[in-house]
């Protein structure tokens, strides 16, 4: 039992010595990589999260339709994870199908996405975007972020509220269908943007380029049955479901990815 409690704390400390190394190193500016393609080709293919364009899966989601309730409620969870997701992934794979992008990881389609016609652009990114969206939502209990990412956070925006509106703003504000995005971008550092449509900051033509641990999907279809017309009701209800937990891992990933 000692040696098991000993081990768990030596893996804690070793974990956090490793996290303060890789904060030291991006505070004190080791890290001049140029941000172009090859750079995040290289840094995309550290990451876990691995599919290939043209043969991608919807992983199951982490909670039943109805845990999400009532900030989501569970009809529009069934018809979004069903019926969009489902349609998204069945059309990129369709439309890569005996491509050369057929066996292409999926983020290294990202990085050069102006190659591709719009009909792959959109369901790559309809396809991935919600792949990590269904990842950092949780059935409702008070999560908050902790450790490095909430240092993150504090450092990048002055406090959570400060997040909180800057991205609430984002997604209130994304003219017509998009995504609200909370990403790591090529210094390590937290930045808050949105796209329209389908794209995401994965992508070479996104104007905010990085690795994004946050998202909240605003095309209508992902509220309009409980909420109508009241994105920002949405927005700010959003808050309470969030997977802090999640967000957490993510960020740690994409410092990692990106620093080595
Ligand atoms: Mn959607």
């Amino acid at each position: 039992m000692y040696i098991l409690i000993n081990y768990l704390n030596m893996k804690k400390l070793l974990s956090s010595i490793f996290v303060v190394v890789l904060f030291s190193a991006f505070t004190f500016g080791s890290n001049p990589l140029p941000a172009d393609n090859s750079f995040w080709s290289k840094v995309f293919s550290r990451l876990s999260e691995y599919q290939l364009t043209g043969q991608s899966k919807q992983l199951p989601l982490p909670y039943a339709y109805k845990d999400l309730e009532p900030t989501i409620d569970a009809k529009t969870m069934e018809i979004h994870y069903s019926k969009h997701h489902a349609t998204y992934t069945k059309n990129m794979n369709d439309a890569t199908a005996n491509t050369d992008n057929s066996a292409k990881p999926l983020f290294q389609l990202f990085t050069e996405i102006e190659n591709s016609p719009a009909l792959v652009k959109n369901n790559a990114g309809g396809f991935y975007n919600h792949l990590l969206f269904w990842t950092i939502l949780a059935p409702e209990s008070g999560q908050a972020p902790k450790g490095e990412l909430l240092r993150a956070i504090n450092e990048s925006f002055g406090s959570m509220d400060k997040l909180k509106e800057a991205f609430s703003n984002a997604a209130k504000k994304q003219f017509g269908s998009g995504w609200a995005w909370l990403t790591v971008d090529e210094k390590g550092k937290l930045v808050v943007s949105s796209t329209p449509n389908q794209d995401n900051p994965l992508m070479s033509t996104s104007e905010v380029r990085g690795i994004p641990i946050l998202t909240l999907d605003v095309w209508e279809h992902a509220y309009y049955l409980n909420y109508q017309n009241r994105r920002a009701d949405y927005v700010d209800a959003f808050w309470k479901i969030v997977n802090w937990k999640e967000v957490g891992r993510r960020y740690e990933e994409a410092l990692v990815a990106i620093l080595y």
